[in-house]
Parts: structure tokens; C-alpha cells; sequence
């Protein structure tokens, strides 16, 4: 058998679960069809999707077409939990776009699929919604060529668009038109076909140009489109054809080491962890030992094993209890006490480049409704936060408050529900704020040498810092011997590092740097010339971890720092008459329109907006447009911020004052 791990993606409310029920259905998996507005679907299963209405979480369920068994995994749309689709997309062979036929190509649409060509997913487009009033297919056609690729054929032509009795007919050898544009696709991306069709246009036979369709589809070079309705099944058995066809399905390479990426993580009832995995080569076995400790670019930590309990894997419909998952196949995990969504399991998996969305913009402050309840907030948000990699939660020891950082109100209603929901903790949150980050602005380095003043710790740490492109986060790397020194000391500068770049020089996130380290050096235990073991002669890793924030801020400080802010792309549809309302107001709000769009009665604007105003313009806007405004804003980039620098509360303290930072190490050890 092979498998497909195929994931469905869209922007909010294009369809996809109810897509997932449809295929589910027509592979014998379900008798009925769920629907989302009933809250009776098979992926939205938590209460609170089936109450809203909308996915949440990330969910799998698998079905068999022929000889391929596709793990179909159904996400979230809604910008809010972009963060669930960032951890599937390292784990997918395929995915199919879901884009309404009413409203065609969306912000969120754009963002996934710069996200998937990128990564060179091969991907379906399946245009939904045929049936809805507004539908327009050939409109949406255009739109995704002019929008998103070039690079698609349309499989086929839809009949009573707009209508409960939309069809889809798939195209064959006879439609001319089709294979001329075939031809034309698919000479783009292979010199023999290319050269076959200047010699003679009509001269490609059509099994060719098919074979050649589905040769570059499975690579991601081209993207076949399909139409349809998940409501109606208009369209979707020959989606289902196209999946096994147009996607690489592939037997895994189960006698090779095991090697396998987490991509989610959620508590059973009884509180246990279990770890969604989707397996590249070789296989887990129940029973089997794992190192515990994330990855790092030093290798796994060396403290202690974890003990796979219990393994289910999903074959037709949910997950069954198996001894094995292996090779190809996405299982679920017990009895891993340790493991955090995105871990690798044994070796890493082969060459995958990962995509990062923009982390979230906002933050708020949470407080418990009853004082009582601390304790059990933070515990409560700890848990939420490991299983949500990209949502930090920090303490401000100042102030004595938890932040929590966000990417929208709705997922802050999701985090409020959850939190009285499943843990029983009611919770108020503040007013959402904007978070900026730090970049370096420059290269700068420092040492410090052990032994040598003003160092007063027994270890020496030289590190540079350097900028890097936009959007790379932070990279540790070592320009000395691995082996000039115990692991212990390296992970603790490594660890140290990332710590210490949390807060920069203005107290925002330092990110988009490379630290290397430059000088390393320690005294060991024997080294000593007295004949016996003397514990303050001789370095800990205590010592590296008290000195690297030194050497990092003053690194840091030589560099100097910029603060960015970060801004959103909009876009906004208004009534044409109320244009001359909404562009003071867009003036006043900070935003950068282009050249409106007039398009009958409807003025099109597209443009960019600080993130810490989109929330007033969607508030402004129903009293400007009277009611009938339409705003969608996603992240687009960080800009310089012009003017007052915001200022951020400091939670941990770095060592921007040297004697203050060594006088609270010396309390701290004092304390022990
Ligand atoms: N008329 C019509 N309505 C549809 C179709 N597909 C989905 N819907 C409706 O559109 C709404 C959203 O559908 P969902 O399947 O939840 O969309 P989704 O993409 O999973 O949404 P999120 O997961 O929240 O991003 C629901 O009210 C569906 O009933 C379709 O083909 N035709
Ligand atoms: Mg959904």
C-alpha cells in the first residue's frame, strides 16, 4: 500500500472540512455526511469548533483510494491559528487549495500559497462553492493565475455555476482549447516536450501531455484545477481521481532508521501527552526508547530516555491501536513525557526546508478572575503554550503579571473558553498590544577571559553577533572545536544565548542574527595543581551561564539595535461613494492605500496598515461604509518604527547595567 499525507488548506470558510467529509464519504469511510453548521463533521470535533462553527486544531483522519492510503489532514483558515498549519506543512506529500468560487482568491490564500510553492508542496486547486449564489468560476480561473501562479490548468468546465445543479465536466482529448493550454503548461517546464511543441503544435500526443501533467503536478511544478461544491459533490470524484494522479503517493522506506517529525501534540482525558508523528523512513515501535531533550544544532541533550507506551495509527477513518508505525504513515504516540510539537524522532528527516510564518503581533496580560487561581492559570497556560510552540508566555517579574503572545481576538476568545472550558480557570485578558522586535544593526563582538578581570566567573566565552535576512530568527553557531570543551558548557551557552536575546536593548525580541561563538575555555577538575578536587577552582556550566548574557549584551550594544513594528497587508472592499469617508481615516490610522480599484458600485483598496491599528479600522469601519465594508489584514513585513520607540516592560534581566546584573547573580547564589 501506499500513502499520501495530504493536507487540505484555505482561507477561513472556504470549505475545506466540509470538503473532508465529502471525500470521506465517497471513500466509504462515513454512511453520512456531517455537516459544519450542524457541529456533526469528523475534523471538527472539540465542542468549541462545533459551537463556532470553525476549525481550531488541526485534525487527521485517513481513507483508502485504490491502493494509496491518504492521511488527510484538515486545518484551521482563520489567520489566528496560522500557527497550526506552519507545524503540518513539514509533514505533507500534497496538499489541495480550497478557494470559493464566490470569493475567490483571499489574503489568506496568498500567504499559503507562497507558503507551498516555497516549500515546492505539490498542490490541487479546488475551486468550491460552485453552487453558492455569486459563484464564478471562470472569474476565480483568472483570478488565481493573475493572483497566485500562472502555472495551472483548469481539468475541466463547470455548468449551472450559481445553482444547486452545478456540474463539473472533466475535459478529455477532444477539448482543443484544453489541449492546446496543456501543451503550452507543460512545454514551460521541460525542454523535450518544449521542443516536441515548437516543431509541431498539435504533434503531442494527448497520453504524453497527460503523463507530462502528472510527472510535474507530483513535483510541484504545475497545478491542476478542479470545480466543484462539498456541499453538493459536484466535481469531487474527480478531485478524488486527481488525488492519487496528480499527488505522489509513495511507499515509505520502512527498512531504513527511523526518523519522524512531530506535528502536534494534544493531552488525552487523563491529562496524558500524546504526539502526533508523521513517520519519513523506518519505524517506532511500542516499547521502544527515546532520547529525551529537544534537537539542537549540538545534538540531542544527554539527559535520559522516554519510553514510547502506546502507538495508534490512522487507517480508514480514525486512529487504531497498532505495535508499529512506520515508514509513510502518521501514528499517535503515548508515554513521551518530553516531546514538544515540531521534535524529530530518531535521525532527522531528509532535506525538508521549513517555512516559518510570522510570529504572532500581539500580546495581552491574563489575570485570573479569582485571585485563588494563579497557581492554576499558569500551569493551564504552560500546557496550552507547549502545545502551541509560537504562543510565549512570560511572566513580567516587575509588575508581577503573565503575558501571553497572540495573533488575534479570536484566538484570544479560544484561549478564554478553553481556560474555563477545560481547566475550569476563569481568566480576564487586557486590551491586546502590539509586540515589536529588535534586529542588530550592525556586527559586534566580545570575550571575556577566564581568570582575567573583570570576569568574575570561571569560564571564557567569546561571541559575535551578526544580522541576518529578515525572517531567519535567531542561529547559534560555534567557530571553535566542538570537542574544545564538555557539551555541558557549549548547551549552556547555546541555551543561555537564546534566553538572553528574548529582551534586547530596548526590551523587545532580538531575532534575524547569527551569534557565533568565538573563544571557549574552562578549567577542569584535574587541571588544578593541588592535589585535591577544589569545586571553586574549577568551571561549571553555572559559570558559562552566568557570564554569556555579559558577553552577549555587550556584543549586542557594539552592534546596536533597531526596533521594527510590525504592519499588515489590507485589503477592503467599501461601497464606491464611501471612499471619500474611509481615506482620512485610513490617513489618520497610519495606513498606505495604492491606487483604488473601481469595480461597479464597489471601490477595491488594497495597501499596508501598522498591525497595532487594524483592530480601530475594523471598528471604524461599519459606521464609515454603512455596515457594508469588508476588511481582511494579514502580516505582511516589519518596518522601522518612525518616531517614539515603545517601550516594553523588562521581565528577566539581562545585563544592560553590568554591576546591578552581578549583583543579582551574587543574591541568587547566595539564595541557593
Ligand atoms: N453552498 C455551499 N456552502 C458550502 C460549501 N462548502 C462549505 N460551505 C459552507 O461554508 C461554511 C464553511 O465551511 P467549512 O467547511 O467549515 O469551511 P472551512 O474552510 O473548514 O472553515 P475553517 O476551518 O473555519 O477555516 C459552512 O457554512 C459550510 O456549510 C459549498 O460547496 N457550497
Ligand atoms: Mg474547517
Amino acid at each position: 500500500m501506499r500513502t499520501l499525507n495530504l493536507g487540505i488548506l484555505a482561507h477561513v470558510d472556504a470549505g475545506k472540512t466540509s470538503l473532508t467529509e465529502r471525500l470521506l464519504h465517497a471513500a466509504g469511510v462515513i454512511d453520512e455526511i456531517g455537516s459544519v453548521d450542524a457541529g456533526s463533521t469528523q475534523t471538527d470535533s472539540l465542542a468549541l469548533e462545533r459551537q463556532r462553527g470553525i476549525t481550531i486544531k488541526s485534525a487527521v483522519v485517513s481513507f483508502v483510494i485504490g491502493d494509496v492510503t491518504a492521511n488527510l489532514i484538515d486545518t484551521p483558515g482563520h489567520p489566528d491559528f496560522i500557527a497550526e498549519v506552519e507545524r503540518v506543512l513539514g509533514v505533507l506529500d500534497g496538499t489541495v487549495l480550497v478557494i470559493s468560487a464566490v470569493e475567490g482568491v483571499q489574503a489568506q490564500t496568498r500567504v499559503l500559497m507562497r507558503a507551498l510553492q516555497r516549500l515546492r508542496i505539490p498542490t490541487l486547486i479546488f475551486v468550491n462553492k460552485t453552487d453558492r449564489a455569486g459563484a464564478h468560476p471562470g472569474r476565480v480561473l483568472a483570478g488565481i493565475a493573475e493572483r497566485l501562479t500562472p502555472a495551472i490548468v483548469a481539468m475541466g468546465s463547470g455548468s449551472g455555476a450559481g445553482t444547486r445543479g452545478c456540474e463539473f465536466r472533466p475535459y478529455g482529448a477532444g477539448d482543443e482549447a484544453f489541449t492546446a493550454r496543456l501543451a503550452e503548461v507543460v512545454a514551460e517546464h521541460d525542454d523535450a516536450v518544449l521542443a516536441a511543441y515548437v516543431q509541431d503544435e498539435a504533434g503531442l500526443p494527448y497520453r504524453r501531455l497527460r503523463r507530462e501533467l502528472a510527472r510535474q503536478a507530483r513535483r510541484g511544478l504545475v497545478h491542476p484545477v478542479f470545480f466543484g461544491s462539498a456541499i453538493t459533490g459536484a466535481g469531487v470524484a474527480e478531485l478524488t481521481a486527481g488525488l492519487t494522479t496528480f499527488l505522489p503517493a509513495a511507499h515509505g522506506d520502512a527498512a531504513g532508521p527511523a526518523s519522524g517529525t512531530v506535528f502536534k501534540v494534544e493531552r488525552g482525558p487523563a491529562g496524558e501527552k500524546i504526539a502526533y508523528v508523521r513517520m519519513f523512513s523506518g519505524a517506532l515501535r511500542v516499547r521502544d526508547r527515546l532520547p529525551s531533550g529537544r534537537g539542537s544544532p549540538l545534538g540531542p541533550g544527554r539527559d535520559g530516555e522516554q519510553r514510547i507506551t502506546a502507538i495508534s495509527v490512522f487507517e480508514r477513518g480514525p486512529a487504531v491501536r497498532r505495535e508499529r508505525v512506520s515508514a509513510g504513515q502518521i501514528g499517535k504516540l503515548w508515554g513521551l513525557r518530553d516531546v514538544q510539537t515540531g521534535d524529530t524522532l530518531g535521525v532527522p528527516p531528509p532535506g525538508r526546508p521549513r517555512h516559518r510564518f510570522a510570529p504572532p503581533t500581539l500580546e495581552t496580560v491574563v489575570a485570573p478572575s479569582r485571585a485563588a487561581d494563579r497557581g492554576a492559570l499558569h500551569t493551564a497556560l504552560t500546557q496550552l503554550a507547549e502545545q502551541d510552540p509560537l504562543i510565549a508566555l512570560r511572566r513580567d517579574d516587575v509588575r508581577g503579571e503573565l503575558l501571553l503572545s497572540l495573533y488575534g481576538e479570536v484566538q484570544k476568545e479560544v484561549i478564554q473558553a478553553t481556560l474555563a472550558g477545560e481547566y475550569g480557570v476563569e481568566a480576564t485578558f487586557s486590551a491586546s498590544t502590539t509586540i515589536c522586535i529588535e534586529r542588530p544593526a550592525g556586527t559586534g563582538a566580545a570575550v571575556e577571559i577566564i581568570d582575567t578581570p573583570p570576569n568574575p566567573f570561571l569560564a571564557t566565552v567569546g561571541l559575535r553577533i551578526d544580522p541576518a535576512p529578515a525572517g531567519s530568527g535567531v542561529r547559534f553557531r560555534l567557530e571553535v572545536e566542538l570537542g574544545s570543551m564538555p557539551f555541558s558548557f557549549f548547551k549552556a551557552v547555546e541555551e543561555t544565548v537564546t534566553q538572553t536575546l528574548r529582551q534586547g536593548i530596548r526590551g523587545w525580541q532580538v531575532t534575524d542574527c547569527v551569534v557565533s561563538m568565538t573563544r571557549s575555555g574552562y578549567w577542569p577538575r584535574q587541571s588544578h595543581a593541588h592535589a585535591h578536587f577544589d569545586k571553586s577552582m574549577s568551571s561549571t556550566a553555572g559559570d558559562f551561564r552566568n557570564l554569556t548574557p555579559l558577553v552577549l549584551m555587550d556584543a549586542l550594544k557594539q552592534a546596536g539595535t533597531r526596533v521594527y513594528e510590525p504592519v499588515h497587508r489590507f485589503h477592503l472592499e467599501i461601497p464606491a461613494d464611501t471612499f471619500a469617508a474611509v481615506l482620512p481615516e485610513l490617513a489618520r490610522l497610519r495606513a498606505l492605500p495604492w491606487a483604488p480599484v473601481m469595480r461597479g458600485p464597489l471601490c477595491l483598496l488594497e495597501g499596508e496598515i501598522p498591525a497595532a491599528q487594524v483592530r480601530e479600522l475594523e471598528e471604524q469601519l461599519p459606521g464609515l461604509t454603512r455596515g457594508e465594508g469588508v476588511l481582511e489584514a494579514v502580516f505582511s513585513r516589519y518596518q522601522p518604527v518612525r518616531g517614539d520607540i515603545p517601550a516594553r516592560s523588562r521581565t528577566d534581566h539581562n545585563p544592560l547595567n553590568r554591576e546591578e546584573y552581578l549583583l543579582r547573580v551574587a543574591r541568587r547564589v547566595a539564595a541557593r
